[in-house]
């Protein structure tokens, strides 16, 4: 069984309580049943984890690489913007990586336009909501 994580960053715990326009009224809980949901369809088996922490999520991608994992979606969030280190530790783990963004972030603020993680990954989708996850999710089990 294909072996796929979901790694959300920095407020995405907070989901569901504030700003229902942009990111929908759905919590954290709420979107990892879905995609487990999705992942029992497709027979391919997930793990979550969430961090407000740029090291955190560094050094869960090179644990779960380490332990075999063999994609990643990954919504950094804020950090999509700015972290090189992301960037580069995708990059160090040599995986399938596929971008998410609940909102559409070329439609936002012109500082949410660059995402400096996408470039490590192999597709990004932006401003499909909770279902950009399900469909990275086929795009993976596929690969
Ligand atoms: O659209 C996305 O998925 C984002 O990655 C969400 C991030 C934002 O910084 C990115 O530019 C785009 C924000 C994470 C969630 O922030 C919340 C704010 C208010 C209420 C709940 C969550």
């Amino acid at each position: 069984m294909k072996k796929i994580a979901i790694l959300n960053g920095p407020n995405l715990n907070r989901l569901g309580r504030r700003e229902p326009l942009i990111y929908g009224t759905g919590t954290l809980a709420d979107l990892e049943q879905l995609i487990r949901d999705e992942a029992k369809l497709l027979g391919v088996a997930v793990t979550f984890f969430q961090s407000n922490h740029e090291g955190a999520l560094v050094d869960k991608i090179h644990e779960l690489a380490d332990a075999g994992i063999e994609g990643f979606i990954v919504n950094f969030a804020a950090y999509s913007h700015t972290s090189i280190a992301l960037h580069d530790a995708l990059k160090s783990a040599g995986l399938p990586a596929i971008e998410v963004h609940i909102s559409d972030i070329k439609k936002r603020e012109a500082f949410r336009h660059t995402s400096m993680t996408a470039a490590a990954c192999v597709a990004m989708i932006s401003g499909q909501g909770f279902p950009g996850y399900v469909q990275a999710l086929r795009q993976l089990a596929k690969l």
